[in-house]
This record gives C-alpha cells, sequence and structure tokens, in this order.
C-alpha cells in the first residue's frame, strides 16, 4: 500500500513543479554510477551546490534567487574525492565547480599568452603561470579524476528541477544502502509560485505594483530521509544572518527529520566558522588566521569530520 506522506509529497511535486524532461534518464546514469562505485567499495556522495531559481513567469524573464555562490559544494567535492568518494555534483549551472572554482575570477584572456619574441605570428599560445600559479596541479588531479570516472556533474537551475532531480538521486542511490552520503549544501527556496497559478507572459508593469502570493514549498528531507533512501547517510545545512536562533533550528531539523547531521552555519562567517550538529554532539570547526594565511579551507575539516562519522555509520549498520 503506498505511504500517504510519500504519495502527498510526490503528488505535489508531480502537479505543481515542471517535471524536467531528462530526469528519467539522469535517474539511470546516477544509479548504474552509484552502482559500479559501489561494488568496487567506494562510497558516493551526492553534494547539492548553489541556489536553486523560482521562476516568476511560466516564459521566464524574472525569476526569484537564492543566494550559494556554490563555493563550498565545489571545494567539498575535491575534497570528498581526495579522500575516496565518487561524486555525484548537482549544481546550479554556472555556478563554482571543483578545480576551476579557483579561477574562476580570472579573465581567459589575462591567463594567457603568446610564446616567445614572435607573439601573434608564431599563433602559440601558452598560460602565463604569474596569473594562474596551480594550473598544473588542478589540471593533474582534475585529470585523474576524470580517468577514474570518480565525478559525475548534474546541473539544475529551477527550483522544481531541483526538486526532481535530488527525488531522482535518492531513489538511485538507494540501491547502494550505507554507502550513500547525502551533502545538501544547496540553498534552497522556501517559497514558490504553483504551476497552475504561473502566468505564462511577461508580468506587465503597466498593470500596477506586483503583489506575490507564494506558497511553501514541500519539505523534501522528509521523504529523502524516510522514504526514498532510508538507509543513506544524511547531511543537511543550515544557513541563519541571525547567529542567536542558528543552532536551536539546527537542532529542530534533526528533531524533525531525524537525520544524521546538520551543518550550521551563519552567512557572513561561513568561510571561518561552522558547527557540525549530531543527535549526540556539537563540533565547531574554525579556521585560524594562521589557518587562513596558509590557505588551509574550511570544506577540508567539514568533510574530515563527516567521513570519519559516516565510517562508523556504515560499520554501526553492519556494512
Ligand atoms: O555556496 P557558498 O559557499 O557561497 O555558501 C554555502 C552555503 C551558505 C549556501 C551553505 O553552507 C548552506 O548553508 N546551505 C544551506 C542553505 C539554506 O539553509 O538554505
Amino acid at each position: 500500500m503506498a505511504n500517504p506522506r510519500e504519495s502527498s509529497i510526490d503528488g505535489k511535486l508531480a502537479e505543481e513543479f515542471a517535471v524536467p524532461c531528462h530526469v528519467d534518464e539522469v535517474k539511470e546514469k546516477m544509479a548504474a554510477f552509484a552502482s559500479l562505485h559501489a561494488a568496487a567499495g567506494r562510497r558516493v556522495v551526492l553534494i547539492t551546490s548553489g541556489g536553486t531559481k523560482v521562476p516568476l513567469e511560466s516564459r521566464t524573464v524574472r525569476f526569484l534567487d537564492n543566494f550559494s555562490s556554490g563555493r563550498r559544494g565545489a571545494s567539498s567535492a575535491e575534497y570528498f574525492m581526495d579522500s575516496g568518494y565518487a561524486v555525484i555534483f548537482l549544481h546550479r549551472h554556472r555556478s563554482l565547480y571543483p578545480y576551476t572554482r579557483v579561477f574562476s575570477n580570472i579573465n581567459m584572456l589575462d591567463a594567457l599568452m603568446f610564446r616567445g619574441e614572435e607573439e601573434a605570428s608564431s599563433g602559440e599560445v601558452v598560460v602565463n603561470q604569474q596569473v594562474l600559479p596551480n594550473i598544473a596541479k588542478a589540471l593533474k588531479r582534475y585529470q585523474e579524476v576524470k580517468e577514474g570516472n570518480l565525478l559525475l556533474p548534474i546541473e539544475f537551475s529551477t527550483l522544481s528541477e531541483y526538486l526532481h532531480l535530488l527525488k531522482a538521486a535518492a531513489q538511485a542511490l538507494s540501491a547502494i544502502g550505507p554507502m550513500a552520503m547525502f551533502y545538501l549544501a544547496a540553498a534552497v527556496s522556501d517559497f514558490y509560485i504553483p504551476a497552475s497559478e504561473m502566468p505564462e507572459h511577461k508580468i506587465q508593469s503597466s498593470n500596477g505594483p506586483l503583489q506575490l502570493s507564494l506558497n511553501m514549498v514541500p519539505k523534501i528531507l522528509s521523504p529523502l530521509v524516510k522514504d526514498w533512501a532510508p538507509q543513506a547517510f544524511v547531511i543537511s545545512f543550515k544557513l541563519e544572518t541571525d547567529a542567536s536562533i542558528l543552532l536551536d533550528k539546527a537542532r529542530r531539523a534533526l528533531d524533525t527529520y531525524r537525520h544524521q547531521a546538520v551543518v550550521a552555519n551563519v552567512l557572513d562567517s561561513r568561510r571561518g566558522y561552522v558547527v557540525v550538529v549530531t543527535p549526540e554532539t556539537q563540533a565547531e570547526l574554525i579556521i585560524s588566521e594562521e589557518d587562513a594565511k596558509n590557505e588551509v579551507e574550511i570544506e577540508e575539516r567539514i568533510v574530515s569530520n563527516l567521513t570519519s562519522a559516516h565510517e562508523k555509520f556504515i560499520t554501526q549498520q553492519g556494512g
């Protein structure tokens, strides 16, 4: 018999959020990727990264966006692969990407130059090492990752795409049980306009001031943990701007969804301070001034904390 809670969220997803046409194809790809790596004894992490976009018109000119550069997801993906994981990287189109993220602020033409005196006439172009000092290191690691088929990138832009692709990912990864980790770092809208209420054409300013009424997005963490991937190790992220409510909100999320951990962070300090909250523990991870000088990133510490916890979780599940 269908689980009524599951059916209600499934029904809402199908009715009010446009289903991306490639979702079944992507689901098969994710399932094949996960079983290939799990068969080789490798754990698989699904990382979500970047912000969702909520269209105001179906032929979209305007939309609401959730803030996220994608840096946390992209850098974490690198540290997970360094720790032996295969990564499904469900990320917002054009947000930061593993390995290329460090070059994202560089104009490509500033990073290139002609070889030798002849300049343009030689036609030979090389990388300017002053502009891109670590390019060889990043390229080497990127090629190893590609050869090992360790990274499966999947893109989303809208909230609808995100929700359907995350559901597909959860169902695809359920086959590998506790070997799967979900690392849900994307910034996801809490509000949306249902497909049935969305105007088709561009909203006209000649009609006067715009009043928006937005519905609440269904809490997808609930069916993910209980129904779609019940054996997986699930980490959600909690972002606040008011530090005084952060830990309370993180604890409430754990009580409600009964998943394994919440990584709690405040917008302004997120690069230097996070708290990993589990039902039993609370670990502060801090990047000191010295660490920052040595280019230590907080994601390295988050990933190290969570991979150890995942290891224990697998052992407890008898895996
Ligand atoms: O992508 P980024 O590095 O700029 O920021 C990361 C983050 C703040 C989006 C992430 O750590 C996070 O908290 N995500 C969950 C956001 C939320 O509560 O909706």
